[in-house]
C-alpha cells in the first residue's frame, strides 16, 4: 500500500480524499495555490506545498509544480480528484514516467474516452447501445445530409473533443444543417483546438442516468447501480439521486450488468461512470467519465462502500474484495450541490463566511471544506458544500432533506440552498417526474 499520497486538488473533494487516506493510515500532501493557504484540506494534511498563484493554469494545472511537490515530499502516488488534471491522459502518463502511481485508470483508457467519437466506437464494439448517427467525424455537408436523412431530423451536432455539452448544435431540419455544422466546428476549434464534429439523432426529453462501475487490475468489474443526474442547469448538475425514480428493479439491474460486462471486455481499471440518456425505456450510451465523480457520495450511501478507499486499493494493485452478489442497495440517497451563487441569477457569490452551521442527525452527511471565517476565493468552481441525505425510501429522504436544508446556515454569502428548498415544493420533483429539460425550461422559467 502507498505510504504517502499527494492530493492534486482543492476544496471538498481534496478533503474527501484526505479522509479516506487518513483512515487507511496513508500520509497526505496537500498542494494549494496562494489563494487556498487557509483551506481546511491544507490545515488537515500531513504536509502542504504551495504550487503557484491563484489562476488554475498556474497552480492546480501546473504539472511541473505538482511533480516537484511530489518529489520534495516523497509521495508515492498522486490522486487527481475531480476536474483539473483528473482526465488528462498526458498527466497520467507523466506521473507514471516519474515513477509515481496515478490514482485512476490507464492513460490509454482516459485518452480513448476523452475523444467522444472514439468513445462511441468503443462503446458500440463493447455492445453498449448508442444513439443512431455518424460513425466518424463529419467530412462534408453532403455526407451529413445523407446521415441526417437516414436517421431523421432533428439531429444534434456534437464536438468530438467536447463533452459536457460545449459545442453542441441542434438542426431541426435540413436547411439548418450547414449552419449548425459550421457553428459546432468553429466552437469546437476555439474551445478544444479540434474541429471534429459528429452527428446524432436528437432525443427530445430523455433522462440522464449514469452507472458507477469499479474495475480492479485483475479483470474483475462490478457495478454499483445508477445515479439520476437529469436536474442540470447549463450542463451543471444541481441535484442527483439514486435509485432513479424512472427505473424499475429489473431495468436497473440489466443496465448495470451491461455496463459492468462491457467494461470487463474493455479491461477497464479503477472507478468509472458510464453516462446514458434514457428515453421510452431504452438506454443510449453518450459518454464515459474516467474518474471519481462529484456525486459519488450517493452511491456510497446506498451501497455502504467507500469509493475513494476502493479506488486507492485498486491503484495499489489489490484485488477487489467484492463480487457483484455482495452489493446490496439500501434505501434512497440525494445529493444537493450547494454553490456560492445567487439562487436566482446564479451569479457567483464569493467572500468571507461569517456564521457556519451544518445540519446533522441520522442520514445526513456534509462533504465540505467550509468553516466559520473562511473566505471563499473568486477563482474557482462555486461548489462549496454537498448535502447528502440517506433515507429508507425516497419519501423519507425528501422529508429529511427538507429539514436539513432548513438547518443549514452559511452566513454572509448567497448560496443555492433556497433553490433546493424551492425544488422541494415542486410537485414534478416530488413525484420524480422530470427529465434533462425540465429544470431549465419549466422549473426555472416559471
Ligand atoms: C444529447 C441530447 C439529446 N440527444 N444527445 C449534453 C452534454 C453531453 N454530455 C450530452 N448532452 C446531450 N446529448 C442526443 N442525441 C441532450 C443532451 C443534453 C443533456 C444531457 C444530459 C444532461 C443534461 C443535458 C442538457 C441538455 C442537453
Amino acid at each position: 500500500m502507498f505510504e504517502k499520497i499527494l492530493i492534486a486538488n482543492r476544496g471538498d473533494i481534496a478533503l474527501r480524499i484526505h479522509r479516506a487516506c487518513r483512515e487507511m493510515g496513508i500520509k497526505t500532501v496537500a498542494v494549494h495555490s496562494t489563494a487556498d493557504s487557509g483551506a481546511m484540506n491544507v490545515r488537515l494534511a500531513d504536509e502542504s506545498v504551495c504550487i503557484g498563484p491563484p489562476p488554475s493554469n498556474d497552480s492546480y494545472l501546473n504539472i511541473p509544480a505538482i511533480l516537484s511537490a511530489a518529489a520534495v515530499t516523497g509521495a508515492d502516488a498522486i490522486h487527481p480528484g475531480v476536474g483539473f488534471l483528473s482526465e488528462n491522459p498526458d498527466f497520467a502518463e507523466i506521473v507514471q514516467e516519474h515513477g509515481l502511481t496515478f490514482i485512476g485508470p490507464k492513460p490509454e483508457h482516459i485518452r480513448t474516452m476523452g475523444d467522444k467519437i472514439e468513445a462511441k466506437k468503443t462503446a458500440l464494439a463493447l455492445g453498449l447501445p448508442c444513439i443512431p448517427g455518424s460513425e466518424n467525424a463529419i467530412e462534408s455537408l453532403d455526407d451529413a445530409i445523407d446521415i441526417a436523412k437516414e436517421i431523421g431530423f432533428p439531429v444534434l451536432i456534437k464536438a468530438s473533443a467536447g463533452g459536457g455539452g460545449r459545442g453542441m448544435q441542434l438542426a431541426l431540419e435540413q436547411k439548418d444543417l450547414a449552419k449548425a455544422i459550421n457553428l459546432a466546428q468553429s466552437e469546437a476549434q476555439a474551445a478544444f483546438g479540434s474541429s471534429d464534429v459528429y452527428i446524432e439523432k436528437y432525443l427530445a426529453n430523455p433522462r440522464h442516468i449514469e452507472i458507477q462501475i469499479v474495475g480492479d487490475q485483475h479483470g474483475n468489474v462490478i457495478h454499483l447501480g445508477e445515479r439520476d443526474c437529469s436536474l442540470q442547469r447549463r450542463h451543471q448538475k444541481i441535484l442527483e439521486e439514486t435509485p432513479s425514480p424512472a427505473l424499475n428493479g429489473k431495468t436497473r439491474l440489466l443496465a448495470g450488468q451491461l455496463a459492468a460486462e462491457s467494461m470487463q471486455k474493455f479491461g477497464y481499471e479503477s472507478l468509472g461512470t458510464i453516462e446514458f440518456l434514457y428515453e421510452n425505456g431504452k438506454f443510449f450510451f453518450i459518454e464515459m467519465n474516467t474518474r471519481l465523480q462529484v456525486e459519488h457520495p450517493i452511491t456510497e450511501m446506498v451501497t455502504g462502500i467507500d469509493l475513494v478507499r476502493k479506488q486507492i486499493q485498486i491503484s495499489a494493485g489489490m484485488p477487489m474484495d467484492l463480487v457483484q452478489e455482495d452489493i446490496v442497495f439500501t434505501g434512497h440517497s440525494i445529493e444537493c450541490r450547494i454553490n456560492a451563487e445567487d439562487p436566482v441569477s446564479f451569479r457567483p457569490s464569493p467572500g468571507k463566511i461569517s456564521d457556519y452551521h451544518a445540519p446533522g442527525g441520522l442520514g445526513v452527511r456534509i462533504d465540505s471544506a467550509l468553516y466559520a471565517g473562511y473566505e471563499i476565493p473568486p477563482y474557482y468552481d462555486s461548489l462549496v458544500a454537498k448535502l447528502i441525505i440517506h433515507g429508507k425510501n425516497r419519501n423519507e429522504c425528501l422529508l429529511r432533506l427538507s429539514r436539513a436544508l432548513d438547518e443549514f446556515v452559511i452566513g454572509n454569502i448567497e448560496t443555492t440552498i433556497p433553490l433546493h428548498q424551492k425544488l422541494l415544493m415542486s410537485s414534478e420533483f416530488l413525484d420524480g417526474e422530470y427529465n434533462i429539460n425540465w429544470l431549465e425550461s419549466k422549473f426555472l422559467a416559471s
